[in-house]
Formats: structure tokens, C-alpha cells, sequence
């Protein structure tokens, strides 16, 4: 029995639920974070110290990190998010890349466009903060030049981690003008019918 806590608009969250629509495995949804509250309560506090969504119990096991829920899923569920034995190292190198420099750069556009008021954003940041995006971009393009997904020639949990941020990442900036590959991908991502229900999704309860 699976069951997850955690706000469907959250990114983090959309990711392991992408990767359980993908595997098609049922799972007992608690809607915790945000507006829904829910994360200061002594009993979400014994489940994760840090109070934050996504949390994922999977029979004994609670776990809290959004990659560390991928990657557990893919070790005991497999395919398909789990990569080739021999892609793994790769995969993971890319779920780094998302956490230390493609997601903060992202999170920060975020924010001051979608979580600020209008009144409070600073416009004269917004250049800075869509450059800061976009010079995370290079790598991931590099990347994607002649092979179809993060970890090689399949679909992985690479793809999920940092796919679930473009959805979004188009409306804040433009991604794709001076990217062919990484517009290439995410095409193919917006053809899973997974990404379509879980993370082609409306965030306007996010909006300031
Ligand atoms: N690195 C963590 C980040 C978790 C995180 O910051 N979650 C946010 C939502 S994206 C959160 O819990 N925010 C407070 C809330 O929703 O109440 C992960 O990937 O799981």
C-alpha cells in the first residue's frame, strides 16, 4: 500500500505522481501543503522533519525528497522510469543537475512572476532572473542533441525530474526559441498521457 502526501500544484510532488501514473500503481492520496495546510501537525511531523511535500509511504518505508522517492520507485517497481542498469549513473548525474542548478534559477522566475503579487514584483528583476534560467539550459540541450531522453534511448525518471519544470518554464520564458532539442523532448513528454493528467495542469491556486 502506497500512500502520498502532498498538493497536486507542487512540482515536486507532480513529479511522483508522474512516475506513478507511469507505472500505474495505486496509491492513497493525502492532500497536505500549501492552502490545503496540513504540514503542522505533529502527525505530518513524525512522517518528515522538514514538513515538506511530497512524502511517500510505501509499506514500512516513509521517505521525503521528491528524487529519493523517484529513485526508490524505479529500484522496486522498475520499468518505466527505472533506467538501464548501465544509464543509472547518468540518470542520476541529470536528477543532481535539476536539484543544485536547473530547479533554484527556475523556482526563483517562479516566484517573482506567479508567487508575488503584482504590486510587490520587481520587474526591473525579471531579465536577470530569465537569463539566470535560461543559462542553465546549455547542458540539458547539449545533452539531447542525438539521443531522445536524459538517460539514453529511453524514458527514465531523469526525464521526469526535470521535465515536470518546462510546463511551466514556457509560460515565464521561452525555453525552446534557442533550444531545438530540449523543444524536441519536451514534445515527446507532452505525448505521455501521464504528463498530460498530472503535470499539463492548471496552477492558478499558486498565483499570488
Ligand atoms: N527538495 C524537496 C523540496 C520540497 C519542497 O520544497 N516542497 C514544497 C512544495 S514544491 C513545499 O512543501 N512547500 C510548502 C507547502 O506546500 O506547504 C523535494 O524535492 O521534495
Amino acid at each position: 500500500m502506497i500512500t502520498l502526501w502532498g498538493r497536486s500544484s507542487s512540482v515536486n510532488v507532480q513529479k511522483v505522481i508522474w512516475a506513478l501514473d507511469e507505472m500505474d500503481l495505486p496509491y492513497h492520496h493525502e492532500v497536505v501543503g500549501g492552502r490545503y495546510g496540513g504540514t503542522d501537525t505533529p502527525e505530518f511531523a513524525a512522517l518528515t522533519p522538514v514538513r515538506r511535500v511530497p512524502v511517500l509511504q510505501d509499506g514500512a518505508l516513509v521517505l521525503w525528497e521528491s528524487h529519493a522517492i523517484l529513485r526508490q520507485l524505479a529500484r522496486t517497481r522498475g520499468a518505466p522510469i527505472a533506467p538501464a542498469e548501465a544509464d543509472l549513473p547518468i540518470a542520476d548525474q541529470w536528477m543532481e543537475y535539476v536539484t543544485s542548478t536547473l530547479q533554484p534559477s527556475f523556482i526563483r522566475l517562479f516566484w517573482q512572476i506567479v508567487r508575488t503579487r503584482p504590486q510587490d514584483r520587481v520587474e526591473a528583476d525579471l531579465p536577470a532572473l530569465r537569463r539566470a534560467f535560461l543559462d542553465t539550459l546549455p547542458p540539458l540541450e547539449a545533452r539531447l542533441d542525438a539521443r531522445p531522453y536524459l538517460a539514453g534511448k529511453a524514458f527514465s525518471m531523469a526525464d521526469i525530474a526535470a521535465g515536470s519544470l518546462f510546463y511551466r518554464a514556457k509560460d515565464l520564458c521561452d525555453p525552446f526559441r534557442d533550444h531545438p532539442n530540449i523543444a524536441r523532448w519536451y514534445g515527446e513528454l507532452t505525448q505521455r498521457p501521464a504528463y498530460g493528467r498530472v503535470v499539463m495542469t492548471s496552477y492558478d491556486e499558486l498565483r499570488a
